[in-house]
């Protein structure tokens, strides 16, 4: 079964809307594999965003999801992938669909709730690093 990697923000933890997340999740048909609260280190953080380097919002990207805790979970289903994504919506929350996360709840790019891996290659890398055992 499919599975993909996914990390609900400081600023989602923060507004309370992590059961929401998860509830959006369950109902859509994805089971939960694994899940727990955790606070990221830098170092893993630069890790995990490594994509995004070189990109001028990289610090304060890290700087962000290192801020508070995190809900750091492993999801399986059909197409689990994909279906995160579009549970999720778009980056940008002033271009997420209302009806999505991030289209409900954010207005800001870097405080936008939500991470879902973007291809089943990075779900695989971002597991390993999250869920080593
Ligand atoms: P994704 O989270 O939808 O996969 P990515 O392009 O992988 O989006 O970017 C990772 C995260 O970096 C985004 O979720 C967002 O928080 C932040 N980000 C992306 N693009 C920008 C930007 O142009 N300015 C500020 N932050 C950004
Ligand atoms: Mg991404």
């Amino acid at each position: 079964m499919e599975q993909t990697f996914v990390m609900i923000k400081p600023d989602g933890v923060r507004k309370n809307l992590a059961g929401e997340c998860i509830r959006r999740y369950e109902a859509r048909g994805l089971r939960l594999h694994k899940m727990r609260l955790d606070t990221l280190t830098a170092e893993i953080a630069q890790e995990h965003y490594g994509e995004h380097a070189d990109k001028p919002f990289f610090g304060e990207l890290v700087k962000h999801v290192t801020s508070g805790p995190v809900v750091l979970m492993i999801l399986e289903g059909e197409g689990a992938v994909a279906a995160v994504r579009k549970t999720n919506g778009a980056t940008n929350p002033l271009d997420s669909e209302p009806g999505s996360i991030r289209g409900d709840f954010g207005l800001e790019i870097t405080q936008n709730i939500v991470h879902g891996s973007d291809s089943v290659a990075n779900a695989q890398r971002e597991i390993g690093i999250f869920f080593k055992t």
